[in-house]
């Protein structure tokens, strides 16, 4: 409080300029360094593009926007008193400067949405096959000016990985969002089509600056309303403001929109009437929106309808909507996020039992969307064993960008760690083409934004955006580079601002696993909401929504038995990958309890028992935030104080939920074993009834009850 008064004061009295975080990575302040923009400007004297296009429009605004704002100049058309060299875009055998570039080197086939950036000349080309590339490539420039990198032996290729780069938005129709964390949501459908918010402009270009080429705009857990006359003209109306930056807009599809919006009295996928509805409704949206991208469903799971009500399979399901979309050219992002309604499995086992044997039943233009780990989100997860099961299915990986277990709205957690480890493990490792980035065909996220007015909330939210763009572009793209180049953008080129903020994200995936749920345990969070710990929780109506069930701690063992003595979950693997988690004394310390009940007292490699190296990880957790709050105070004087101090005040909230999150699961297994502390781990401040007693019922993100 008192930092923030003076704050207030601070800025009122000396001007310093409003930084809210709005701006995100785009900043484009005027470079400081005189040399280096000098530098720049002779290159960059003016921007001249000769393709005519809605893509191609924006990416020429937006590189003379961002230019003038780096360099302080106005950048026109042609060359004249700022200077004779220029930035040129073009595509391939539409563009005589670019032809001319071409005769004398060899440019690769770029596809659609690639590029390839060349200094030539004294110029600087910006060349594609499709005027998508040519934004790709305006912003990568750009964000390259922005980091001072030197352009002048610049001679670039870039492709994306992947077609599908889809952020998904859990956003209800009422505006409350779904495990969100930054306020409510952007989409304000009351007011669309007649009122566009600047909001949904900077928002499709951020999504472009970063690569990211699809949007659900909708709740997984869906609403038919969207399917209404009305509410589609307000889709279309989003989906105008998104097509120039190359977004297209796709829909989450409830299953029984048939009933509750057309009428009929099934939902059977293989009832004629229920196809010719759902033909005609696609017909409706295609009239609207010509490039609509398609469907995501959520269904018989956690509620959701589906065709099991109706004795099909999901692929009978997916494969009528595919149909449907088909003519047009739409895509079916199917959910492998599916557990049964019946008690008694395995949670693990459940999607790739119902999904495996489908695989090659699916229609082409269907995808498979399979969240990372084969449970829910967890802070850290083995990866889902059916990204190498369905070989003859494209599939999606689904990353969660919000924080529903990971801190939520307050903790600073840097996930591109997390998904440089779920996108480089390798699957197959006998044999090549195995890594998890090289099995899917696309990625999925699912957005961590609001009306917040810096869009994530937390401050280093927005790098976990970054990263998601980033990634779903170049999926080989590793977290440290990703951490500096968000650095740069966000905060400055200083050097030591880069390399402490790095640092700092570097540490916080490691430090949010360790004083949440180290060495494998998993799903330990609180009720509903899944804000704190709650380990102890074992009253909730089915046995696989306790957090008990993950870790079954009694006063001699922990954890999930998961090889074959138990849920016998292991065997869905590869047999070379499964290998590694097989015997409790050789697999991954942090996977452990995932794949194995062990008792407290198991030696593990480095000495310890288990009991002490799970109290000494906690223990670990919190003392990394404290370094992370160390780092970030040292750079009090090189950071504007409106984002220092609000970013400080996350990190002051989360080294207290760190500590409460070690003091409340220690004394919950401490209660279970009678095992003493480690004697390095403080003894916790409050008794385990106090903890267990706590109630937060308004936390937010909560899902909406109607
Ligand atoms: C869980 C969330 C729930 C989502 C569900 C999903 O708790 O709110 O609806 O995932 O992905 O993590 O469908």
């Amino acid at each position: 409080m008192r930092n923030l008064l003076f704050f207030i004061i601070l800025s009122a009295s000396f001007g310093v300029k409003a930084e809210d975080g709005y701006r995100l990575w785009l900043r484009h302040d005027l470079i400081e360094d005189t040399d280096l923009r000098t530098k720049y400007v002779k290159s960059a004297a003016f921007v001249h593009c000769e393709e005519v296009s809605l893509v191609a429009e924006t990416a020429t605004r937006e590189l003379r926007k961002g230019l003038g704002g780096l360099l302080g100049i106005t950048l026109f058309d042609e060359p004249g008193k700022q200077g004779d060299q220029g930035v040129y875009l073009g595509i391939r055998g539409k563009s005589s400067r670019i032809e001319d570039f071409l005769k004398d080197n060899n440019v690769p086939d770029l596809g659609s949405e690639g590029y390839h950036l060349a200094a030539d000349e004294g110029d600087l080309l910006i060349i594609a096959d499709d005027d998508k590339g040519l934004l790709y490539g305006a912003f990568d420039l750009l964000q390259m000016m922005s980091r001072g990198e030197s352009l002048a032996t610049l001679n670039r290729t870039e492709r994306p990985a992947y077609e599908h780069r889809i952020l998904n938005h859990w956003d209800n129709l009422d505006r409350t969002v779904e495990r969100g964390y930054a306020g409510f949501s952007i989409w304000n459908w009351h007011q669309l089509p007649d009122f566009i918010d600047q909001r949904y402009v900077d928002y499709a270009r951020a999504n472009a600056s970063v690569g990211i080429n699809g949007t659900v705009v909708t709740n997984v857990n869906a609403n038919s309303l969207v399917f209404r006359d009305d509410y589609l003209d307000k889709a279309a109306a989003l989906a105008d403001v998104f097509r120039p930056y190359g977004i297209k807009l796709y829909l989450t599809a409830r299953f029984s929109s048939p009933m509750e919006l057309g009428g009929l009295e099934t939902a059977d996928p293989l009832d004629p009437e229920v196809m010719a509805w759902w033909k005609d409704k696609v017909e409706e949206i295609y009239a609207r929106i010509p490039d609509f991208g398609g469907f995501l469903v959520k269904a018989n799971s956690e509620g959701q309808p589906g065709p099991r009500e109706y004795g099909r399979s999901h692929a009978e399901g997916a494969n009528m909507l595919a149909d449907a979309l088909e003519p047009h050219g739409g895509i079916v992002m199917w959910r492998a996020f599916v557990y049964t309604d019946k008690e008694g499995g395995d949670r693990f086992r459940e999607a790739y039992d119902e999904f495996r044997p489908l695989d090659g039943k699916f229609r082409k233009n269907v995808m498979l969307q399979i969240k990372n780990g084969p449970i829910d989100f967890q802070p850290r997860e083995p990866v889902s064993p059916l990204f190498a099961a369905m070989p003859r299915t494209p599939l999606l990986l689904e990353l969660q960008i919000t924080k529903e277990y990971l801190g939520q709205g307050t903790h600073t957690v840097g996930l591109a760690s997390m998904y440089e480890e779920i996108l480089t493990t390798d699957m197959h490792p006998e044999q090549a083409g195995g890594k998890v980035h090289e099995l899917v065909s696309g990625i999925a996220g699912v957005s961590n934004i609001g009306t917040a007015r810096n869009w994530t909330g937390n401050l280093f939210g927005q790098a976990d955006w970054y990263a998601f763009g980033r990634l779903s572009w170049s999926p080989e793209t590793s977290a440290r580079t990703i951490f500096r180049d968000w650095s740069a953008l966000t905060f400055g080129t200083k050097p030591t601002v880069v390399d402490r903020v790095t640092q700092m994200l570097t540490i916080s995936y490691p430090a949010c696993v360790n004083y949440m749920t180290p060495m494998g345990l998993h799903h330990i969070m609180a009720t509903g909401h899944h804000y704190g710990p709650g380990p102890w929780v074992n009253d909730l109506g089915r046995d696989d929504w306790n957090p008990y069930y993950y870790h079954w701690a009694t006063k001699d063992s922990v954890g999930f038995d998961r090889t074959a003595t138990g849920s016998g979950a292991l065997s869905q693997y590869p047999p070379a990958f499964a290998k590694q988690y097989e015997d409790p004394d050789n697999c991954p310390p942090e996977f452990l309890l995932w794949f194995h009940r062990v008792p407290w007292s198991m030696t593990l490699a480095n000495g310890n028992d288990l009991w002490r190296e799970i109290g000494l990880r906690y223990q670990r957790g919190v003392d990394q935030v404290d370094e992370m709050q160390k780092m970030w105070n040292s750079l009090k004087a090189d950071i504007d104080p409106e984002r220092f101090v609000y970013a400080a005040q996350h990190l002051n909230i989360q080294r207290k939920e760190a500590a409460w999150w070690r003091d409340a699961c220690l004394s919950y297994f401490h209660s279970v074993n009678a095992r003493p502390l480690p004697h390095e781990v403080p003894v916790p401040a409050r008794s385990l009834q106090s903890y267990v007693d706590e109630f937060y019922p308004y936390s937010p993100g909560i899902r909406p009850r109607w």
